[in-house]
């Protein structure tokens, strides 16, 4: 077993790297982190995400600008590829989700982050990717028979339309009453997702599986 002190000091170096925005050094530390045996999840949380949310904080005051930005995005994506397939998997499918990050916008990071989560859950992920065009949601839910649209928007701009899709999936009362949906991304609120119909409202990948979950419990009962 890894020592608390051995595995800080790899978080530490993950989310330098991440900061830094140099690739080699964070596929370094998360090869480090599997090598000694931490796992993957926390190295993900508590290493790359931090990284990135320095990342944000520095953007925001105006200390990063889009290129740091994009080279910090790459080297969280090198070093979640690594860790990844090491990432404990729980007993599946317990259900069908289809995600996306909405029309207009092409932030995929925390999008990423969730459907790993919920593939590490047992569900099965229909990725959409990013800018996804709103019908396709509710087209594949259909066609899939799936559980779940989780949606993900970044920006103020795009996070209208999530609201459009719950509005599309009500035009269907079977589907809108099969389906769940949940909302995330930064701008979003609880508040939100209750405005515009959507079922639920997460704050991060953890609080996403815990609430799709929850969706299934529901429906099996
Ligand atoms: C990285 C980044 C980029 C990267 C994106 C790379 C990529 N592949 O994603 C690049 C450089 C490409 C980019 C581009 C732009 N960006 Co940008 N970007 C960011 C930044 C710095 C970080 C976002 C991020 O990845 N965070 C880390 C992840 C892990 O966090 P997260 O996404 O919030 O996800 C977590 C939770 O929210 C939740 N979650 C997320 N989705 C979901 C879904 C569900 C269902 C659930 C339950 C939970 C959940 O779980 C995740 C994991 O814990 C933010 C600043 C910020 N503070 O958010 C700006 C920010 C989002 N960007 C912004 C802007 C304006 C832009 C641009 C328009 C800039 C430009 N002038 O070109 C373009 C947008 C182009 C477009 N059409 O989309 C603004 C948006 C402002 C607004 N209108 O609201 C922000 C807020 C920066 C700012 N302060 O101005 N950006």
């Amino acid at each position: 077993m890894e020592s608390s002190k051995n595995k800080e000091e790899v978080f530490e170096r993950l989310k330098q790297a991440i900061i830094e925005g140099d690739e080699v050094e964070a596929v370094k530390w998360a090869e480090e982190a599997v090598k000694r045996g931490i796992d993957a999840y926390e190295a993900i949380s508590k290493g790359c995400l931090e990284g990135m949310n320095v990342v944000g904080d520095k953007y925001a005051r105006r200390e990063y600008f889009i290129p740091e930005v994009v080279l910090a995005a790459q080297a969280m994506n090198m070093a979640v590829e690594v860790l990844k397939p090491h990432v404990k998997m729980e007993k599946g499918p317990s259900g069908v989700v289809v995600i996306g990050t909405v029309q207009g916008d092409v932030h995929d990071i925390g999008k990423n982050i969730v459907k790993i989560m919920l593939e590490a859950a047992g569900f099965k992920v229909i990725d959409l990717g990013r800018d996804v065009p709103l019908k396709d949601f509710v087209e594949t839910a259909k066609q899939q028979n799936a559980d779940i649209i989780a949606m993900s928007a970044l920006m103020t701009t795009t996070m209208p339309g999530m609201g459009k899709v719950v509005k599309m999936l009500e035009e269907d009362e079977n589907l809108r009453r099969r389906v769940k949906v949940m909302i995330g991304g930064a701008p979003t609120s609880e508040e939100y997702a209750r405005r515009i119909g959507a079922d639920a409202w997460g704050k991060d990948a953890v609080a996403a599986v815990e609430l799709a979950k929850k969706f299934m419990q529901e429906k099996h009962v």
